[in-house]
C-alpha cells in the first residue's frame, strides 16, 4: 500500500513537474504589425492571432500604424523582454540593419513576413516567408495583354496607344518595386510593348481614400485618355471606382481595371461589373509564419525564402469563386 501511495506520489509529482516544463516551454512571439491600411492587412492580422492561438504561442502583437520609427520601437522592447522570437512585416525595404544587429546581440532569431527587406548581412534575419510580389506584377501584365488582344481593345481616345495609368504602393515597400517591376519587365518582354503606353504613375499609399484621390486626378489631367488601370492593391483599385464614376465614365469598361490582392470587395466589384480582374495576394500566412518560427527555435534549418500559393481571378468566374473566398 505504501508502495502504491509511493509511486502514486511520485508520478504526481512528474505530472506537475512535466507540465509545469511544458508552461515553462511556452514560446513567445513579439510580432510587429504595419498598420490596418487595407482589407488584405485586416485579414493578415485577423489571421496571425488566430494563428497564434491555435498553435500555442504567447503572442505578443504591435501595429505600427504605417510608421517604420514606430516598428523599430517595438522590436527594441520585444528585445528588452527577451522573447524567444521575433517577427515583423517591414513596411519598407531598407533601414533595418541597426535593429537586426541589436536583435542578432540579443541573440534572438527574427522571422519576416509579407514584405521583403534588403540589409546588408543576410544573417540578420533567419527567414522570411511571404508572397512573391514580382511575380505578381507580371500577372497583372500578362493579363492585361491577353484581356487586350482577345477583345481587341483599341485606345479610347482613337490614338495608337492603349494608355495605362498606375496606383502605386507605399513608396519603398517591397510590394511596390516588386510589382512595379514585374509588370514593366513583363511589358518589356512581350511582343506588344509598343502597343501600351504608361501615362501617369504615383502613391494611393495601399489606401482606398488615396486611391480615389489620385485617380481624381489623373481623371482630371487624362479623362479621355486613359484605357487602363493598374492598381497595385485591390483598395486602391476599389477607391478609384468611385473617382471613375464620379467623373461620367464607367469602370471596367471605359477603363480597365486589374489590381493586386483578391479581397473580398474586389470580387464584388468584379460581380457587379466595375473591375476586370484580381492577381491574387494570399494574406494567410499565419499557420507557416508559426510552424517556421517553432521549427527555428528547435534549431532546424528552414529555407531562407518560402512564398504561399496564388492565383488569378477574373469578372467571368468571380461570381463562382465568391463563396470560397476567406477573405
Ligand atoms: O497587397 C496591400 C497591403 O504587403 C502584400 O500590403 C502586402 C500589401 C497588400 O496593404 O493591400
Amino acid at each position: 500500500m505504501r508502495l502504491v501511495k509511493a509511486v502514486l506520489a511520485a508520478s504526481i509529482g512528474a505530472a506537475i513537474a512535466l507540465s509545469s516544463s511544458v508552461q515553462a516551454k511556452q514560446i513567445t512571439i513579439g510580432f510587429s504589425q504595419i498598420g490596418a491600411e487595407s482589407e488584405w492587412r485586416t485579414a493578415n492580422t485577423n489571421d496571425v492571432k488566430r494563428a497564434a492561438k491555435e498553435n500555442g504561442i504567447n503572442l505578443k502583437f504591435s501595429d505600427a500604424q504605417q510608421k517604420q520609427e514606430n516598428q523599430i520601437k517595438a522590436i527594441r522592447t520585444f528585445i528588452a523582454q527577451k522573447v524567444d522570437l521575433i517577427g515583423f512585416v517591414p513596411i519598407v525595404a531598407t533601414g533595418w540593419d541597426n535593429i537586426l544587429r541589436e536583435a542578432k546581440r540579443a541573440k534572438i532569431p527574427v522571422l519576416i513576413m509579407d514584405r521583403d527587406l534588403t540589409v546588408s548581412d543576410p544573417s540578420l534575419y533567419v527567414a522570411k516567408i511571404g508572397t512573391d510580389m514580382y511575380t505578381e506584377g507580371r500577372k497583372v501584365f500578362d493579363w492585361l495583354d491577353e484581356y487586350v488582344t482577345k477583345n481587341n481593345i483599341k485606345p479610347r481616345n482613337g490614338g495608337d496607344k492603349i494608355n495605362i495609368v498606375i496606383l502605386e504602393g507605399t513608396v519603398g515597400a517591397s510590394a511596390t518595386t516588386g510589382r512595379g517591376n514585374g509588370f514593366n519587365d513583363a511589358m518589356n518582354d512581350s511582343d506588344n510593348k509598343d502597343k501600351y503606353k504608361i501615362l501617369a504613375s504615383q502613391t494611393g499609399d495601399f489606401t482606398r481614400q488615396k486611391g480615389q484621390e489620385v485617380m481624381e486626378s489623373f481623371l482630371k489631367s487624362n479623362r479621355n485618355d486613359i484605357d487602363v488601370l493598374f492598381a497595385m492593391n485591390d483598395d486602391m483599385a476599389l477607391g478609384a471606382i468611385q473617382a471613375i464614376e464620379a467623373a461620367g465614365l464607367k469602370p471596367s469598361k471605359d477603363i480597365i481595371i486589374v489590381s493586386v490582392d483578391g479581397v473580398k470587395g474586389i470580387f464584388q466589384a468584379m460581380m457587379d461589373g466595375k473591375a476586370n480582374a484580381t492577381v491574387e495576394c494570399n494574406p494567410l500566412q499565419g499557420d507557416l509564419f508559426f510552424k517556421t518560427a517553432q521549427k527555428i527555435l528547435k534549431g532546424e534549418s528552414v529555407p531562407k525564402s518560402v512564398f504561399v500559393e496564388e492565383g488569378v481571378y477574373t469578372s467571368d468566374n468571380a461570381a463562382e469563386v465568391f463563396p470560397t473566398r476567406q477573405y
